[in-house]
């Protein structure tokens, strides 16, 4: 479909489209800059300038988005809708520049303006229609299967507001409102005659015809229109261009119409507020509880528009013939956020196309699989089965018949035993009976899978035991990875031109050739090269600190990092607890062995999780009280970066020396931040836990800085928990929780931090801050010793960029396309 070499798409299909001449592309930039946007260049034009880009590259997407759609029209090929709630897909200039190969075209037709490439970026927003992790994943996910050639569509949500803008006031974490849309989405095309109607509230009917059967209608109900924008997703320079297709919420005409006839104008209009509200703002909670009936429409509306639409597009090419759609379909659930899809499919089958039970859940349990995200007790999503009959009736019921079947099975496994029922049932009994989406998901799916090999491990061995004991065939591991073209090739140019200057620039494309960098990690001339374009990185993030905190970063200086949502089972107490022993050192005038560091922190707190907006406050009084005081100026600097996004880490991971990776072992899922830092040649200080584990593995023991309990010993350790003997034994500590509860760092706000202080030395504190502070503290020494032995450093630096093949998200989608979704490239 798309001659590879010269990068040119042949679009054979699209004849009635005027030709784009692609060489053609400042006179392009013009066109759109004076025509389409109506501008001139007198005042300010920068975000023109911007757009008139965007829509000049964006007419090259759409020639490739148009062929790679067509060929797969034509061609009877498998296809998988990768179906979330978020995508964090961050600026999208950039990288299509990048994918398209349209660099050199750019610059020169740039000239002309009078400005460069970097400052027109910098005008786009983030899209950040996701919390962290999971909806970044989304998004390299994308890149992958684009960049694979594989078909795969993105369906999610177009939220008017995105993840909220971050501020610090006084040390405090203030939340605005990210319109992201303000100034326009110059990338997606809407296409309202592909709008679907998604149904809430109302009530079942049944009636039985005259062969018997029953039909369930679902009447009365409050419809929703939901209208698609797709966003183009470009592979990497393989004339692919793949769709993310997100859809808006919005009143429709009948529902209005009966209202306006009776009369009832305010009544009307405001129940169009009620349609609009469904996409309007992203819950912030990251995986923390949610809960809220207008997230649950959120997850309905999205499951349902997207199969509609797949359900809708096989019936324009197979009528209602659906014995071969398994063949052709698969839906990968990002977590159990989408996993109503799974009764929404049964419903539409049996409701919409009149199939039979068991036909419907076959092909819905061959078409379904889920990927569990998280074992945190608290993000495991569950339903209250009132609310979710109120707002979705008749999925209520398929939901009970599902249940039902599945109750059934078990009670032929293992006869007699009510206890298994109880265990295993979707609902959860009590006195609000809650669905268990995840159980759901499960039973509904043909592929369960977790996100690193320990997580699968701990899934199996814990939270899913009994299905696995089950259904052990199911459960299988696709460890995370990210994609390299934009965590390494976009974010760190100087560093892939080092790289490509040494081994081509095969890499971009298979990553697993990075490996071959490793011939040059004891060359004292690349040495030099590789510290060189550290420093500069460095430089730019000293700058970014400087404006944005107004704190001094010295490159000399070992930059020490953890940027990533702010929970307490990742540990920034952790940190800042060591920071603030280091600070006591330097307060005691123990400085002799003491390396110079800047930490760095950032990340978002939910604007509801109590503690973890302590944490934040804490950071920033202590990042306060060591900045001003003169004597720590030469050994420690410390930096609260506000509005950490996707954006910010492109300049932060390429800057990083030490990437701090230190969750409670067997809490974090996976982590993603950890593998961008490693491409980027930091070196990791880190836990036995999520990726870390295969990240010591790939780069060897001795360029891994390990610490900490492993999960299993954490498990022990719980049992019989004493923090208060722990800090009385080791002095750092000690010391450092001193001056912490004397008040040093809230002097005019007094007793601020007593709820730090009763979590840390609590026996119930489940994320054993004081346990792992002593070993955490051996690793921090070793690792700023290392730090001043430059060559030992570059070395690891190089070798963990070297080791970091594996984790690019290219190897994680192969795995998801051979393994569970069997896609066959476009070619
Ligand atoms: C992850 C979430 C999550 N796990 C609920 N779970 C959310 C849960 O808005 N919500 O309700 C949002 C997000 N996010 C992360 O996924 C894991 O913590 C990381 O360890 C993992 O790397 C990432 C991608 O797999």
């Amino acid at each position: 479909m798309a001659d590879k070499k010269s990068n040119v798409c042949v679009v054979k299909h699209w004849q009635d489209a005027p030709k784009l001449n692609e060489s053609a592309l400042a006179d392009d930039l013009n066109r759109h800059f004076y025509y389409t946007l109506g501008r001139d260049r007198v005042g300010e034009s920068k975000h023109y300038l911007f757009q008139a880009l965007a829509l000049t590259i964006r007419d090259r997407l759409v020639a490739r988005c148009r062929a790679t759609n067509q060929y797969l029209s034509q061609q009877k090929t498998k296809k998988a809708a990768y179906l979330s709630l978020e995508f964090l897909m961050g600026r999208a200039l950039g990288n299509a520049i990048l994918n398209l190969d349209l660099e050199e075209q750019v610059k020169s037709a740039l000239k002309e303006y009078g400005t460069n490439l970097e400052e027109l970026e910098s005008a786009e927003h983030d899209a950040g229609l996701g919390n962290g992790g999971l909806g970044r994943l989304a998004a390299c996910f994308l890149d992958s299967c684009a960049s694979l050639a594989l078909p795969v569509v993105g369906y999610g949500i177009r939220y008017e507001y995105g993840m909220f803008n971050q501020s610090i006031e006084h040390g405090v974490q203030i939340e605005q409102p990210d319109k992201w849309l303000r100034e326009g989405h110059p990338w997606e095309l809407s296409a309202p005659e592909q709008a679907k109607i998604v149904k809430f509230f109302g009530n079942v009917e049944t009636h039985t015809d005259k062969h018997g059967r029953i039909h369930h209608q679902w009447v009365n109900s409050q419809d929703v229109l939901a209208v698609p924008f797709d966003v183009p997703i470009p592979g990497y320079r393989n004339g692919v261009v793949n769709t993310l297709r997100l859809w808006k919420s919005e009143a429709t005409d009948e529902f209005n119409l009966k209202e306006f006839n009776a009369g009832s104008y305010s009544e009307a209009v405001a129940k169009k507020n009620l349609a609009e509200q469904i996409t309007m703002v992203l819950y912030p909670n990251d995986a923390s509880e949610n809960g809220k009936e207008l997230r649950l429409r959120q997850q309905y509306f999205l499951s349902s528009a997207s199969l509609q639409d797949i359900l809708h597009q096989w019936t324009e090419q197979h009528g209602s013939d659906f014995s071969d759609f398994a063949q052709y379909h698969v839906f990968q659930l990002n977590d159990t956020h989408p996993s109503v899809a799974v009764a929404e499919l049964m419903r539409l089958l049996l409701d919409e196309y009149e199939m039979e039970w068991d036909d419907a859940w076959e092909i819905t349990t061959s078409t379904m699989a889920y990927t569990n995200h998280t074992l945190l007790p608290e993000a495991l999503e569950k339903w209250s089965v009132p609310l979710f009959s109120r707002l979705l009736p008749r999925v209520m019921e398929i939901i009970f018949e599902i249940n039902a079947r599945f109750l059934a099975e078990v009670a032929l496994m293992w006869p007699g035993d009510v206890e298994k029922q109880r265990q295993l049932s979707l609902i959860e009994e009590g006195p609000e009976p809650q669905i268990r989406m995840a159980y759901l998901a499960i039973v509904g799916s043909f592929s369960v899978n977790g996100v690193a090999a320990l997580h699968t491990e701990l899934l199996k061995s814990g939270l899913f035991n009994t299905f696995y004991n089950l259904w052990p065939n199911k459960f299988n591991n696709k460890t995370n990875g990210v994609t390299p073209r934009r965590w390494l090739a976009h974010c760190n140019p100087d560093l892939a031109d080092l790289i490509t200057d040494k081994i081509g620039e095969g890499w971009q494309a298979d990553f697993s050739e990075i490996s071959a960098i490793r011939r040059y990690y004891d060359k004292p001339a690349f040495h030099t090269q590789w510290q060189k374009v550290k420093e500069s990185n460095k430089a730019k993030l000293a700058e970014l600190v400087k404006t944005r905190c107004n704190v001094e970063f010295d490159t000399s200086m070992i930059f020490d990092v953890q940027v990533k949502r702010i929970h307490e089972y990742k540990r920034q107490l952790l940190n800042i607890l060591h920071v603030i022993a280091l600070y006591d050192q330097v307060r005691r005038g123990d400085v002799k062995d003491m390396v110079p560091r800047c930490v760095l922190f950032g990340g978002k707190a939910a604007p509801g999780y109590y503690m973890a907006k302590l944490i934040i406050k804490l950071i920033n009084n202590v990042a306060n009280v060591v900045n001003k005081d003169n004597a720590a100026k030469p050994y420690l600097r410390v930096a609260f970066l506000p509005n950490y996004n996707v954006t910010a880490m492109e300049t932060i991971c390429a800057a990083t020396d030490l990437s701090q990776q230190i969750s409670t072992a067997g809490k974090e899922a996976s982590g993603t931040g950890n593998m961008k830092f490693m491409m980027n040649g930091a070196v990791t200080i880190g836990t036995l836990d999520g990726a870390n584990i295969e990240i010591r593995e790939q780069v060897g023991d001795d360029n891994f800085f390990l610490f900490g309990v492993t999960a299993e010993q954490a498990c022990q350790v719980r049992q019989h928990y004493d923090p208060t003997s722990i800090i009385d034994e080791f002095e750092p500590l000690k010391n450092a929780m001193k001056l912490l509860e004397s008040g040093h760092f809230n002097l005019f706000e007094p007793n601020l931090f007593n709820d730090i202080i009763a979590s840390i030395t609590s026996p119930n504190d489940p994320w054993l801050v004081a346990q792992d502070f002593e070993s955490y503290f051996d690793a921090q020494k070793r690792a700023a010793q290392s730090y001043t032995n430059k060559t030992l450093w570059n070395r690891m630096s190089i070798l963990n960029t070297a080791a970091s093949g594996t984790f690019s998200s290219d190897r994680t989608i192969s795995q998801y396309s051979e393994e569970i979704w069997r896609l066959k490239p476009m070619q």
